[in-house]
């Protein structure tokens, strides 16, 4: 059985740039539905229980065509918002992720042109989805971008950071200003785990 991870903070830790009611609504509502509902689909398919959510979307094709969407939907839901609560935080900067910041300098020019293509990404995205900093299988970095809840693992591509720009995740604050939450989403982004992340996938 999936089970939903404790957050690593208070769901007033973000304000204000990600208020309270949207966190804790967005963490035991939506997350978890996503965790149900990818439970429900793994119940007469024993044989998938043992397996992580990472490992079940790496091998999606190869999957029973019955489970296929549900673990597609549901198990990227629950991989996709696990991943973005790792990594938010406060008060930390660039400086705190050495690694990572060589890497996207070397990449983009600056952090500066990083984030403003992965603002651009996730401005971009249309309808629902997620925004991404990606390793790609050649090991260079690569921005993008993933309609609903698909995962960067469906196509073999390890997520660093990802940021949710489901109505679900900003509207309560936001409404439609998308740009403003994206923005907000810099000071809230804890670059000591995003470093941790890297690290680990390319050492
Ligand atoms: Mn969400």
């Amino acid at each position: 059985m999936h089970t939903l991870p404790s957050l690593p903070f208070e769901y007033t830790a973000l304000e204000p740039h990600i208020d309270a009611q949207t966190m804790e609504i967005h963490h035991t509502k939506h997350h978890q539905a996503y965790i149900d509902k990818l439970n429900a689909a793994l119940e007469t398919h024993e044989g998938l229980q043992a397996l992580s959510v990472e490992e079940l979307l790496g091998k999606l094709s190869s999957l029973p065509e019955e489970i296929k969407m549900a673990i597609r939907n549901h198990g990227g839901g629950h991989a996709n918002h696990s991943l973005f609560w790792s990594i938010l935080g406060v008060g930390t900067t660039e400086a705190q992720a050495p690694s990572l910041s060589a890497k996207l300098t070397e990449t983009f020019g600056s952090i500066e042109k990083f984030k403003e293509a992965f603002a651009s990404a996730a401005a971009g995205q249309f309808g629902s989805g997620w925004a991404w900093l990606v390793l790609k299988t050649d090991a260079s970095l690569a921005v993008s971008s993933t309609p609903n809840q698909d995962s960067p693992l469906l196509q073999a591509e390890q997520p660093i950071i990802g940021l949710d720009v489901w109505e679900h995740a900003y509207y309560l604050k936001y409404q439609n200003k998308r740009p403003d939450y994206i923005q907000a989403f810099w000071q809230v982004l804890d670059w000591s785990q995003v470093e941790a992340r890297y690290v680990a996938m390319v050492q």
